[in-house]
Order: C-alpha cells, then structure tokens, then sequence
C-alpha cells in the first residue's frame, strides 16, 4: 500500500479510484485504446459503469470523446497509453481547444521510478499536454485522484469550454490505498451563469435600434450554451436578418425566412451594426476586417470569454456572459423598449434579391445531369434521402462547403464538421460519438456521416469501430437494398440507370 499501509479498512486502486471519480462526476462516455499502462482503468470504468469504446487511432478517439462534450454539455474521456498513445491524442486535445469543448484526456505515463532512465513508451507528458489543455495535472498520490478529476471536469465545462489532461504514472494503477485516506469529492456544481452588466445591454440595444443594415451572427458558442429558444425568439421579435456559422447551423432552422445564409458575402461586408453572438472573428469571419466587413461596422460582442471582446475588431458594445442569459437581457430589454427591424426596409430588398440569385444559381447546378455527377446534383439526391431530424458529420474541403450550403439544418447542434481548427479525419470520431449519445437519448435520431475521400482516409479504419459496435443501421439499409436490386426489386428514383451501370461496373 502507498499509505494508509497497515491500517484497518477496505483498499481500493488507483485504476478504480479515477473510474470512480469520473462516475461520481457523471461522465458517462470513455473512448480510447488500451494498453501498458491503463488497461486496468479501461476495465474499472466499464465495471463502474462508464460505457467504453474501443477505437482503432487515439485520435479518432479523442475527436468522439470531444464531440460527446459538445453534443451533452460533459465531457468525454479519452483514455490512452503512455507515448504513441498520448501522442496520437494532441491532435484531439487542439481540435478541442480551438472549438472550446469539454474533453477529458487520462494518460498512463511511466512508473515514477524509471523516468528519465528510458522507460517503456517514456515521454514527458505533462509538458507536452500544457500546450493543448486548458489544464495538466498530474495527481500527486492516490489520495487526491478524486479532486483532481473533479477539477478537470469543472475546469472543462466552467468559463469557456476546453481540454483538459490527466497523466497517471503507471505504478499508480494497481497500487492501493486504503478508502479512509481518500479525498473523496462531489460531482462539481454546474457552471456558473454569468449575465451581462444592465448598461452595456441597453447601450447595445440602442445601438440595434439605430442600426440601417443590421446582421445578427450565431456562433456554435450559441449552439452550445443551448440558446435556441431565446434567439429563435429575439429573430423575430426584432426581425433581424441572421446568418449562421457552420456548426451554428439549425440553431435558428436554415429555412427560416430571415436566415441570411445564402447572401453571406453580401450580409458581411453592407452589416452597419453586427450581432455577434457566441462567435468569434477569426479566420471563419474574416477576422471581421476590411474588405470583407465595413471599416465602419459596428460590432456588438457577446461571449463566454471576457478574453474574447476586442479580438481584431474594438467593439461598439461588450456583453459578457453566457449566451443564452445575455440574449434574455437583451430580449427583456426589447420588450421594455419595442423595436423591429422593417421587412420592407432596402437592406432586406438587397439581402431577398441575392438569395434568390444564388439559389437560382445553385438550382441550375444541382439538376445537371453530367456524369460523374457534380457535387450539387449528388447533395440534392442526399437532400432527398436523408430524414430532415438528423446529426450531419460533414468534412472534406468541397464534400463539406458545397455540403453547407446544399444540406439544410434544422435543429441545434447537428451539424459537426472539420471546425476552427479545420480538422480533417474527425468526422468518423464524431459520428461514433453522435451514434453513442443518440442511442441513448434519441434512438429514432439517425447519424448521417458525409466525407470526401481524403477525410475518411484519415480514420478510415473506424468503419470497424462502427460495426462492432452496432452503430451501423445504415449498413444494414444498404445491404437490404443491394439485395432487392440483385433480386430485379426496384432501383430508387434517384439512382438513374447509367449510375447503377457505374456501380455494378
Ligand atoms: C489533419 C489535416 N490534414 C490536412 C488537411 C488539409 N486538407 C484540407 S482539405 C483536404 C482534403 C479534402 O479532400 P476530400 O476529403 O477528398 O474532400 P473533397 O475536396 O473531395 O470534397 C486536406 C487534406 C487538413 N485540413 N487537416
């Protein structure tokens, strides 16, 4: 025993204090690959509880354990072995970060004794994790496990949402300690609800109310902090055009009448006063610069992240706090001092008249009959399949922007995709993921994973994860269909005969 040795009452390891520390913390997914030295906690989280996936790339496993903290609001865990294993986790860690969900990554490391003396898979895990967490820790006995990873947990979800890493020497597996010299803690509380200070919300609702051009951008940021209702709500109250990022499609539905989405461009660089709500000026909004954005524009700024207000462009307005409180603010505002935006006004006739230009432009495209089929005419043929409630993964360069425009959403937190950070190879991760959390809450919800070939390349090898673990109903559609063709049944509408002729060739 490391302490508590010789006294009387019950032992527990290291592995069953981490499995039940994140139990207690109501994680419930864990993904990773097993191995020297964490096998023991792979074991102990299934007899905990946890529900364990077996991956084939720590990468894609720690791109689905990311995706369970988006799509649940609790983090994932991806678990991995020491060196190769860690290693292969960066990319999830980053790609984490830079989308700011929860994630959880426990590391075996080397037994304490043989480090710096080579050990097996040795590598100087806590300062390499410092780099792509928002938090690395590595407990300092046993005793402490279950704060720790009360912590890690918190630290992930609190503020805004990040990576957080846990390296676990080897030795401290199956070593023992005796359960009365635990610090055992509570699951942490939910994360504070901040709101934004009274007066910077009515200086930025006199600002909207005095906007000519007004565009309210929604961020995944709103996607996560579960805003829907609330914007859906402040949309209509005050009339105002909107545009979506990519992964903050469906948080207002695609199709309603003021989703911008399709006069983008235009939206951008005419907006007088943006809205910018749980979204961030980078590179996806063109750093809200010039020429893309008026040198003029005024920008109203709402985010988790008091670092955030002010990045590339000073804003007009500051509201710091958490999404979907500070849009009731402002909502609240608004209906002490009424205001709606005129549907007749020029700027909409500009915003109506090119969106109906793209989509005449999009229509043409997507019913070209030219084999191989463009990308258009393949999307409106998935368009027609797919049911309208379902999770998209999408990646791929045009696989993913055409896929944008031509699939719409029309629910929050559906549509996962290469992200900030611009990831490709982490949709099969990410369906794995969204399969996981619909067959427990939504089972009738299908996961749709759309990816250009080198995207799949990536993490390819998870098709097998998929299987194995009966994630694959389509598989099984597909299969049946294929077996009604070869028996003379009926082809689909949209399968014409030159493709089919392709296919069976
Ligand atoms: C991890 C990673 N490696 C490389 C890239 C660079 N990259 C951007 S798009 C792309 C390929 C996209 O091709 P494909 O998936 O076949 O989609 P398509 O263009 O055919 O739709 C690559 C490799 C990246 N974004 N991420």
């Amino acid at each position: 025993m490391a302490s508590g040795s010789g006294a009387e009452g019950e032992a527990v390891s290291g592995a069953h204090l981490i499995a039940e520390s994140l139990k207690a913390q109501n994680i419930e997914y864990m993904f990773g690959i097993v191995g020297i030295p964490i096998t023991e906690i792979a074991i102990a989280a299934q007899a905990s509880g946890l529900k364990y996936i077996g991956m084939r790339n720590e990468q894609a496993a720690c791109y689905a354990a990311s995706a369970v903290g988006y799509l649940t609001g609790r983090p994932g865990v991806c678990l991995v072995v020491s060196g190769p294993g860690f290693l292969h986790a960066l990319g999830g860690m980053a790609n984490a970060n830079m989308n700011c969900w929860p994630l959880i990554v426990i590391g075996g490391s080397s037994d304490r004794n043989q480090e710096t003396m080579g050990a097996f898979q040795e590598f100087p895990q806590v300062e390499a994790g410092r780099l792509y967490n928002k938090l690395t820790v590595r407990p300092s006995s046993l005793e402490v496990i279950p704060a720790v990873v009360e912590k890690a947990v918190r630290t992930s979800i609190y503020g805004r949402p990040g990576s957080c890493y846990i390296d676990i020497p080897g030795d401290f597996v199956n070593l023992q300690v005796n359960k009365s010299s635990v610090k055992y803690v509570e699951c942490c509380l939910p994360p504070p609800i901040s709101m934004a200070k009274q007066s910077a919300v009515s200086e930025a609702a006199s600002i909207i109310a005095h906007s000519k051009q007004p565009l309210l951008i929604i961020g995944k940021g709103a996607a996560y902090s579960h805003a829907e209702n609330n914007i859906r709500k402040l949309v209509d109250l005050c009339g105002l055009p909107f545009l979506p990022t990519p992964m903050a499609k469906g948080v207002v539905p695609d199709n309603h009448p003021n989703c911008v989405a399709a006069a983008r461009s235009t939206a951008l660089q005419y907006a007088d006063v943006i809205i910018l709500l749980g979204a961030r000026l980078n590179w996806i909004l063109h750093f809200g610069l010039p020429p893309r954005f008026r040198q003029e524009v005024k920008v109203i700024q709402i985010d988790i992240c008091a670092e955030e207000l002010g990045n590339n462009v000073r804003p007009a307005a500051s509201l710091l706090g958490d999404i979907n409180t500070v849009t009731k603010q402002l909502l609240e505002e608004f209906s002490k001092r009424p205001w709606k935006y005129p549907s007749s006004s020029q700027w909409w006739k500009r915003l109506r008249e090119k969106i109906m230009n793209n989509e005449e432009k999009s229509k043409g495209l997507e019913l070209q009959k030219s084999l191989p089929m463009n990308y258009y005419t393949v999307f409106r043929h998935i368009r027609e399949l797919i049911p309208r409630d379902c999770i998209l993964v999408s990646e791929g360069a045009n696989t993913m922007d055409i896929g944008r425009t031509m699939l719409p959403n029309y629910h929050p937190r559906q549509r996962l995709d290469a992200g900030t950070f611009g990831t490709m190879g982490v949709g099969l991760g990410f369906a794995i993921a969204a399969a996981m959390v619909a067959k427990d809450r939504t089972p009738e919800k299908r996961v749709i994973c759309i990816e250009g070939d080198s995207a799949f390349g990536f993490s390819g090898m998870e098709l097998e994860t998929i299987c194995r673990d009966h994630l694959l109903q389509a598989q099984e559609q597909s299969i049946q269909m294929s077996r009604k063709l070869s028996k003379g049944g009926r082809r689909p509408a949209w399968m014409n005969k030159e493709l089919l002729a392709k296919l069976k060739h």
